[in-house]
């Protein structure tokens, strides 16, 4: 296993397209036990494969369950080839992201959601989400597309995005 390079915006890979899954091999098995480490490596709930520079449409989250926000790697959802069948109702939630640190904004995104995907072997699955698991579907999926969720901010708080990370490439000198 492995912590992977996490790229960070403005890398131009975060802007690709990922292409879908074919084959449900053992690279892909790796691929995917990689991705966990470094996501919990970073302090993630959510990897993208294109962040670690992979443009496959492939995602895992991992959410932190009970007080101690624990996150159990037996309930790491493994999620290829995700298509969102049906959304339901909005929802305001403050979100992050590993390729862009220290930023964090309010995005309005589906409350409620269902998901057709294949697991790791290439099995066909559905699900149905809702809260802090819609939302981390939606930007997980939003980067599969080339879209970070700093996209997604009114041109008010893009401009706040903006300023805040050239005082932060300014500070790191
Ligand atoms: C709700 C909102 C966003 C998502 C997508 C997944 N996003 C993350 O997993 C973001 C993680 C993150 C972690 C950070 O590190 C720490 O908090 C220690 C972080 O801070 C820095 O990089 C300095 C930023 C983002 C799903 C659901
Ligand atoms: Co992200």
């Amino acid at each position: 296993m492995a912590v992977l390079e996490i790229l960070q915006y403005p890398n131009k890979k975060l802007r690709a397209r990922s292409s879908e899954v074919h084959v449900f091999d053992s690279t892909l098995h790796t691929l995917l036990e990689d991705m966990h480490e470094t996501m919990l490596a970073r302090k993630g709930i959510g990897l993208a494969a294109i962040q670690v520079g992979i443009p496959k449409r492939i995602l895992i989250i991992n959410l932190p369950q009970g007080e101690e926000g624990t996150q159990h790697p037996e309930d790491c959802l493994e999620i290829i080839n995700p298509v969102i069948t049906h959304t339901e109702g909005s929802i305001l939630w403050r979100e992050g992201c590993l390729s862009v640190p220290e930023f964090y904004e309010e995005i309005e995104r589906h409350a409620n959601l269902t998901l057709a995907y294949q697991d790791r072997h290439g099995e066909s699955k559905m699900l149905q989400a809702s809260e802090l698991l819609s939302v981390a579907i939606q930007h997980e999926i939003d980067h599969l597309n080339g879209v970070l969720f700093v996209d997604k901010l009114s041109m008010l708080k893009r401009k706040k995005f903006e300023k805040e990370f050239k005082k932060a490439l300014k500070s790191e000198g």
